[in-house]
């Protein structure tokens, strides 16, 4: 059986690059996009665009994007539930949403026009990231993630 090593990515030097437990983190605060814009970015560097498994992650996130000063970025993650109304999952990885971190009132499956809200953004709304359903279309921020133990 063939292992393969893979080379440790560190792009601590690079703004924007986080790297936490594992995974590098590409924050895309250069220029807006919809959702599907976004994961094509993300998929164009080689990434993926962000799933948030756990609160360890959601934490370390909102705490990067305060230390690069976009704390009032809106950032799209892999969030949806075009799928399925009634399944959030991370497109990015086809797992279903377990851990949550909506902020108070979401998701809202609509918005006050009554059109449909189906993907997930994390943003400041006070203290830490929050999640918010919000319309696929509008353009936010995003955050990319490496694949597991792979370099983009
Ligand atoms: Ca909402």
């Amino acid at each position: 059986m063939v292992q393969r090593s893979y080379r440790k990515c560190t792009k601590k030097d690079r703004p924007n690059y986080l790297t936490f437990a594992g995974k590098t983190y590409y924050f895309g605060t250069i220029f807006k996009a919809n959702f599907f814009r976004a994961m094509q970015y993300c998929r164009q560097q080689g990434m993926q665009l962000v799933s948030i498994p756990n609160q360890a992650v959601n934490d370390r996130l909102g705490k990067f994007a305060e230390e690069i000063g976009s704390h009032n970025g809106h950032f799209w993650t892999s969030g949806t539930n075009l799928g399925d109304v009634d399944q959030w999952m991370w497109l990015s990885t086809g797992n279903n949403i377990v851990y949550t971190n909506w902020h108070t009132g979401e998701p809202t499956l609509k918005n006050s026009v009554n059109e449909s809200e189906n993907c997930v953004e994390a943003r400041h709304f006070g203290k830490g990231f929050t999640w918010n359903d919000l319309r696929c279309e509008i353009e936010a921020y995003f955050i990319c993630e490496s694949f597991e133990n792979t370099c983009p």
